[in-house]
């Protein structure tokens, strides 16, 4: 066993065994409960060669699975070659030690993995640093444990190798040089995440803004792409893998919905299950599209065994993230993978006001966008609106962001009867015009529900 095993953390194409202690009530998924680890170790590039389950009442405090399941373990390390075991539960930093003296191997829990696969994949400076910086808050407590496990093992070291712990004094080295690099990566952070703010919030003041948030991939990219080239004609350039994690930093693109109607529409880093809390102190600024957009378009992939829980976490953090002022809108994605209707139909019940669609063969995307547009009008009328005909800007305004129905010329005067949303319509009198309203129809706000 070397020192290689707990400081380089990064599981690519070695040879993994996979490990869930099973809690009740834990969320995961009774048929299959290694299902989302496995897609997890595939993203990081590892290669699984086994599995091994315990249901737990609770972890042992210890090795968090039983110590005869972690014997077990070290068997089928030896079997299978493996140089990796990883846990899909989170692990105190001395349960990791524990075990690795045990089977001496690299134990990695669910968070650094998920860790692993943020950093591999991280291409903006802005992912990077706070990649860096979630891996240090994350490593930083175990070094100790780190340290004191891998100085023991130098003491007799089972395999003989040259390990010499670092001693007292390294330690405190290390930690000082932890602690000056995580504050520098704070001041970084922040200055990026200021300007990201500034950003966002120039944006949100000239448009409408939606965001696609939902569980990684549940096709929040491929809808981004499909709907801004529907409208643009341009490819939408967003990176969609069938890959967790495939998006790691946001990107935002203008979506024309017609009609003279244009938002700013945003593409998001998706939520899994556990995602570990400083992660999503870290992905803040990220996530602060989601926080400040007017809409939330959230994607679920219905055809997923686990779709349910798959919302209810998507719930959870929005809510913890702050993000409760948008409006949410719910968007049945993958259809086009449900064998049965039936199916659908039951999502649909429990879900109601939810769009049915299919990212992938667009289909129901026009509901998305007229649901879009009748929400980023804020409802809207049928008025007649008179204006002097020198008011060319108010008449260009009207023409291009209203629908206009009829128009009469009488002197100087024009009268345009126009549907208009209500956000229009504040901007119209917020140009100053000399518009005067005449006359006044139904109200089309959608009342209790959506895309029915
Ligand atoms: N059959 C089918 N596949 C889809 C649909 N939408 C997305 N996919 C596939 O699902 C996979 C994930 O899609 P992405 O768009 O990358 O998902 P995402 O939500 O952006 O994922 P992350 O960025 O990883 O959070 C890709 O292989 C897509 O081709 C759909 O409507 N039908
Ligand atoms: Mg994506």
């Amino acid at each position: 066993m070397t020192q290689m095993q707990r400081e380089q953390l990064a599981v690519q194409r070695e040879r993994a065994i996979l490990v869930v202690g099973l809690l009740p009530d834990d969320g995961s998924d009774p048929h299959d409960p290694l299902a989302e680890l496995r897609s997890l170790v595939d993203t990081a590039g590892a290669i699984p060669c086994d599995q091994l389950m315990q249901k737990l009442r609770k972890p042992n405090a210890k090795t968090f699975i039983g110590k005869g399941k972690v014997e077990e373990l070290k068997i089928m390390c030896d079997v299978h070659d493996a140089q990796v075991v990883i846990f899909d539960n989170d692990l105190t930093p001395s349960q990791i030690g524990n075990i690795e003296k045990i089977i001496e191997r690299k134990v990695l829990d669910r968070s650094e993995l998920i860790l692993d696969i943020f950093a591999a994949r991280a291409r903006t400076h802005e992912a990077r640093l706070q990649v860096e910086l979630a891996q240090l808050e994350y490593t930083y407590p175990r070094l100790r444990a780190m340290w004191t496990h891998l100085e023991r093992i130098a003491g007799g070291a089972p395999q003989g190798i040259g390990t010499r712990g670092p001693g007292e004094q390294q330690l405190e080295i290390d930690r000082r040089i932890v602690q000056r690099k995580k504050a520098q990566l704070k001041r970084e952070l922040k200055e990026v995440q200021a300007r990201k703010t500034r950003e966002v919030d120039a944006r949100n003041k000239d448009f409408y803004t939606v965001c696609l948030v939902g569980y990684t991939n549940a096709g929040k990219s491929t809808m981004f792409n499909s709907t801004i080239q529907n409208s643009s004609g341009q490819e939408g350039g967003a990176y969609a893998d069938d890959k967790l994690f495939a998006t790691l930093s946001t990107r935002t693109r203008k979506w024309d919905l017609g009609g003279g109607d244009a938002v700013m529409l945003s593409d998001t880093v998706g939520f899994v299950r556990n995602l570990p809390h400083h992660l999503v102190a870290s992905f803040k600024a990220t996530l602060e599209e989601a926080i400040h957009a007017d809409l939330l378009l959230i994607v679920l992939d219905v055809s997923h065994p686990r779709a349910e829980q798959q919302y209810r976490t998507v719930m959870d953090v929005l809510d913890s993230i702050g993000a409760t002022e948008p409006k949410r809108v719910l968007l049945l994605n993958k259809t086009d993978l449900l064998t049965h209707n039936a199916d659908l139909l039951v999502i649909q019940q429990e879900h109601p006001g939810s769009i049915p669609i299919s990212a992938k063969t667009q289909d129901g995307l026009d509901a998305v966008t007229d649901a879009i547009r009748t929400e980023a009008r804020g409802g809207t009328m049928d008025l007649e609106i008179q204006l002097s005909s020198a008011d060319g800007k108010a008449i260009h305004f009207l023409e291009n962001r209203a629908k206009v129905l009829e128009r009469n010329y009488e002197g100087n005067t024009v009268t345009l009867s126009v549907r208009i949303g209500n956000r229009q319509l504040d901007q119209l009198y917020a140009m100053g015009s000399t518009a005067v309203l005449v006359g006044e129809a139904e109200d089309d706000r959608p009342k209790g529900g959506w895309g029915r």
